[in-house]
């Protein structure tokens, strides 16, 4: 089988889900950098990949795809040897779809809604607003993992961790934000990593990134 190619950036985090979702399926892969920065994003080449111009995508043979968490439900169908990670009994799989959709219009989008403005200059650094709807949705994902289990109640980690791990780990790279007194979250983000191979490759070291891209136009050291 030809490695898949993954198009896109480290330091976002819907780009880690796919490369995490890969690294838990073993699967052979090639991260194609995009850099949003310089526009490559919109050069005709990356627009025949994919016409929404954003990031992640892949080209699997002949399929292209883009949107990160249907990426992922594509390549753990298509290439899981279980159902871990995208379980099929119906009530799980809707809690993991949940997870995956919450993720993409909650929690990575009131990350986004925090660390934005102040990164790409379209308005000023979050206020109390995104400072308060940020530690209201940590407080539901911390409700899911109460129990010591994953966030879709189960043993082992599905794609909805995957889905919300990426964006954990940008708040980690930030560091220096009060943002969550967690124990139970910081426990279950613990847990996970080792179970995902190359973590701090795919996941951890973008993060970091991020951090710095961050702090560096806030002003924090
Ligand atoms: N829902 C999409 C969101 C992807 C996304 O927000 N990508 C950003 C970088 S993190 C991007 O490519 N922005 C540039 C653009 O949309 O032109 C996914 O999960 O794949």
């Amino acid at each position: 089988m030809a490695p898949i190619e993954i198009y896109g950036m480290q330091l976002s985090a819907p780009c880690r889900i796919v490369e995490m979702t890969c690294e838990m399926l073993g699967l052979e892969y090639n991260f194609n950098q995009v850099d949003l920065m310089a526009g490559e994003h919109m050069k005709p080449e990356y627009l025949a990949i994919n016409p929404q111009h954003n990031i992640p995508a892949i080209v699997d043979g002949e399929f292209k795809i883009n949107e990160s968490r249907a990426i992922a439900g594509y390549l753990a169908h298509k290439y899981g040897k279980d159902d871990t990670l995208y379980p099929k009994d119906p009530e799980t799989r809707a809690i993991v779809d949940q997870r995956m959709y919450f993720d993409m219009g909650v929690f990575y989008k009131a990350c986004g809604d925090f660390f934005y403005p102040a990164m790409f200059g379209k308005g000023n650094p979050a206020g109390e607003a995104e400072h308060n709807r940020l530690k209201e949705v940590l407080g539901w994902l911390d409700g899911w993992v109460s129990g010591g289990k994953y966030m879709a109640g189960t043993d082992s980690i599905p794609l909805g961790d995957l889905s919300l791990v990426a964006p954990y780990a940008t708040l980690k790279g930030v560091e220096f934000l009060d943002l969550w007194e967690s124990k139970t979250l910081d426990a279950w983000f613990e847990k996970g990593k080792p179970k995902i191979p190359n973590y701090g490759k795919v996941n951890g070291e973008g993060g970091v990134i991020f951090g710095g891209f961050y702090k560096s136009k806030v002003g924090v050291k």
